[in-house]
């Protein structure tokens, strides 16, 4: 395909890098754009809120190509069917999936169809669906309708779906638990990340007990993950029918990988809690202003989790003198500026002359 005609010895993305750790074959077709290796930026505000001896890294996963994880998934799930000959992929999507699924569907050269629930979407993932030329249909109901739409559809037609029950979508995902890993030069002792469909926090927890079955890593983190408060179906313990948040990306109320995010808070010994909009929002400000990172909203639930655990004492509480803690930034701040806007004021204006400029400043 064509990133083999790339002789170059840069990066050419997670299934070039990770390919003994996924199920591929000489004949499968690489479609990639290079997503993967993200940053593991350390955060000297953060880990002096958690405290001394606490050291708190942010994996900027908004720094993939289409602004989200799912390209790391995506780009297994469509070199797979591209394999087996498949001519369409569709996926039902609060806006990130659907992004990533046309962007390398488009790259492959396959249709793409994506059902989204109406109006409820940020416009940047919007707008990449449809310059990306898939068809984009606007389901009168929420994700978890679309999903099920979704599966009846290709369970019927020759259709492939591109959702995270698609395992290649987790083979792919899992290779960030890899990259952390390698980055650290060993395993942190938590791990802390949005829980929406369930998808990510599955593949995480698969890739760490991979790694640490080949040998790479001694030990496996605590998997801690944050639901949003009015979208918390694990949490709860129940199916949410009218899941509301803030946080579109994760606004889903019966999660497909609801048993695998069980087990991965119980083998791990961790835990999945939630965090209201306020304490979400409140993150993303903060990782905006002391990080200089911009994020989306679902992706701040990873930090709200954090100030939630470190409010409770819950990183004290336990027999350890220090501890590595890892908060995945799922996705970017650019998919959803409305927020952002409506977050902070908007700029004054003023009229275009010297006086005023330097009244507004203070000099
Ligand atoms: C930024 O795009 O479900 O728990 O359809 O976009 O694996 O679902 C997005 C989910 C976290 C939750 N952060 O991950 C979709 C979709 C962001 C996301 C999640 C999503 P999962």
């Amino acid at each position: 395909m064509q990133n083999l005609k790339l002789k170059a010895k840069s990066y050419q993305g997670i299934i070039d890098r990770y390919k003994r750790y996924l199920p591929i074959t000489d004949k499968t077709p690489i479609i990639t754009l290079r997503e993967g290796n993200t940053p593991l930026i350390y955060s000297s505000y953060l880990s002096s809120v958690v405290g001394k001896n606490f050291s708190v890294y942010l994996k900027y996963e908004g720094l993939n190509p289409t602004g989200s994880f799912k390209d790391r998934g995506m780009t297994l799930a469509i070199s797979k069917a591209c394999e087996g000959g498949s001519k369409a992929v569709m996926c039902a999507s609060t806006g990130n999936t659907s992004a990533s699924a046309a962007a390398y569907a488009a790259k492959a050269g396959i249709k793409c169809i994506v059902l989204i629930p109406k109006g409820a979407i940020a416009l940047g993932k919007l707008s990449q669906a449809l310059i990306h030329g898939a068809k984009v249909l606007a389901v009168d109901g929420n994700f978890d309708a679309a999903l099920e739409l979704v599966r009846e559809i290709t369970a019927k037609y020759p259709i492939t779906l591109v959702n995270s029950l698609n395992p290649y979508r987790i083979e792919g995902q899992k290779t960030a638990s890899f990259e952390i890993c390698d980055d650290l030069g060993r395993v942190p002792e938590f791990q802390i990340m949005p829980v929406g469909n369930a998808g990510n926090i599955t593949a995480y927890w698969k890739g760490y007990k991979e790694y640490k079955a080949a040998g790479k890593i001694r030990e496996l983190p605590k998997m801690l993950g944050f639901q949003a408060e009015g979208a918390a179906p694990i949490v709860r313990g129940h199916i949410i029918k009218n899941p509301k948040t803030v946080a579109t990306a994760i606004r889903i109320g019966n999660p497909a990988s609801w048993k695998q995010a069980e087990a991965a808070r119980d083998e791990s010994g961790g835990l999945i809690d939630m965090v209201s909009d306020k304490q979400i929002l409140q993150a993303y400000s903060l990782l905006a202003k002391k990080d200089g990172i911009f994020v989306e909203p679902a992706s701040a639930a990873s930090v709200a989790g954090l100030l939630k655990l470190t409010d409770k004492g819950y990183f004290h509480s336990l027999p350890i003198k220090k501890a590595t803690i890892v908060c995945i930034l799922t996705g970017h701040g650019l998919k959803d500026p409305d927020r952002a806007v409506n977050t902070v004021k908007n700029p004054k204006v003023i009229k275009p002359n010297l006086k005023s400029v330097l009244k507004e400043i203070g000099y």
